[in-house]
């Protein structure tokens, strides 16, 4: 796909004038009017299944996050877009497809999604999902093509089908959904949600201060969360407190199903792999967290946060900073919380002594954009993800 070309602009006039929108406060009121609503409001209660689509970049815990969904009555998966990250498309693609075909879901269509983020080098996590990004565990090749529309004109012409009713599910860089967003520009208010595995208020993973999704692609990210698109965050303040273990692995391989012994292969090859590295610690299951976190938010507590992405630190790009009149050591009586979220200014650093340019100023009062992920009941969601794999 050649991404520049659909872009009306290049991707750099775009993230630039889109920064620089939101510096200047001219995001449209409709945008800044999104009204948080509780994360619990969002669980899929009627009868009739969710309809959402997964952004993804396959990807060991990507790989448990797509069978998961699959298993998951609750959701009506109108299309899977694998993305670069983990490792590039030229695997990312092909896992996906390989997870449809794993779980007898052909029927769901896989849309091919960007191969570099909007204006970096792609940085991929082959040290920990191993070089095919399935922890070396094999798998057939893919019969399954993908669709001839690239993953961001899929996400628009999906979005625009069912307009307010497709909730994204993002577990890998943000490219394709950015993309999305600047191909049509009311398309964000026809998004519900964005359910995302991403970032963190307590410290990166690829660097001291980015998650990786975040890091790999922080200018799309950037975009995603000034949209005026809800956000839920599953982070790594969550995610770190998922490991799998061999425990784990004996269950799904006791389950004689296609989904349950592909799990307990990955999961085997993923754990040996860490244990081969070095790792005192069970690998995470990031992305899954993301999907339960969607099927039931009550696994998860949550607190509101507005939350921005960090575009041009020499160290910290990719890191997520969560602004909320309650963060950090301050607590005030009720009242005075109330005001000092109204006249909470949300600011940037300092201005130097090179420039006239006063400190940027993102917001001028709190405005929570982010329902963020603080706690997770760890056993309760491998009870669930255990048991939708194994059919048990
Ligand atoms: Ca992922």
């Amino acid at each position: 796909m050649d991404s520049e070309r659909k872009f009306g602009m290049t991707r750099r006039q775009f993230v630039t004038s889109s920064a620089a929108a939101v510096v200047a406060g001219s995001l449209s009121p409709a945008a800044l009017a999104h009204e948080q609503t509780p994360a619990a409001a969002d669980r899929p209660t009627s009868s009739s299944p969710s309809r959402v689509i997964i952004d993804t970049d396959p990807g060991v815990d990507d790989a448990f996050a797509l069978l998961l969904a699959m298993r998951s009555p609750e959701l009506k998966i109108e299309g899977i877009t694998p993305v670069a990250g983990n490792v590039p498309l030229e695997l990312t693609l092909p896992n996906a497809l390989r997870m449809v075909e794993i779980a007898g879901r052909t029927d769901i269509p896989v849309a091919a999604g960007a191969k570099t983020p909007l204006t970096r080098r792609l940085v991929t996590a082959a040290y920990v999902h191993g070089e095919n990004g399935l922890g070396g565990a094999e798998f057939p090749e893919p019969k399954t093509k993908p669709v001839s529309e690239p993953a961001p004109e899929f996400i628009r012409t999906t979005v625009r089908k069912h307009p307010g009713e497709i909730t994204l599910i993002t577990i890998g860089p943000l490219t394709n959904v950015a993309m999305a967003l600047d191909l049509d520009p009311d398309l964000h208010g026809m998004i519900p949600r964005i359910v995302m595995m991403g970032g963190s208020l307590s410290g990166g993973n690829i660097t001291p201060a980015a998650e990786f999704n975040i890091y790999v692609d922080p200018e799309a990210a950037r975009i995603v969360f000034q949209s005026g698109i809800p956000i839920t965050m599953v982070g790594l303040d969550v995610t770190r407190k998922t490991g799998l273990t061999d425990a784990h692995v004996r269950r799904l391989e006791s389950a004689q199903n296609p989904v349950s012994q592909a799990a307990a292969n990955i999961a085997h090859h993923a754990i040996q792999h860490y244990r081969e590295a070095g790792f005192l610690v069970d690998p995470n299951m990031h992305d899954s967290l993301a999907v339960a976190a969607f099927l039931n938010p009550s696994l998860l507590n949550w607190k509101e946060y507005y939350v921005d992405v960090e575009t041009s630190g020499e160290l910290t790009a990719g890191e997520t900073l969560g602004y909320s009149p309650t963060a950090g050591d301050l607590r005030r009586s009720a009242e005075a919380e109330k005001k000092a979220a109204q006249s909470m200014t949300i600011r940037g650093s300092a201005p130097t002594l090179a420039t006239t340019k006063t400190s940027p100023v993102l917001r001028d009062h709190f405005v929570p954009n982010t329902n963020v992920a603080m706690e997770v009941d760890s056993a309760g969601f491998f009870e669930l993800l255990i048991g939708r794999l194994t059919g048990k």
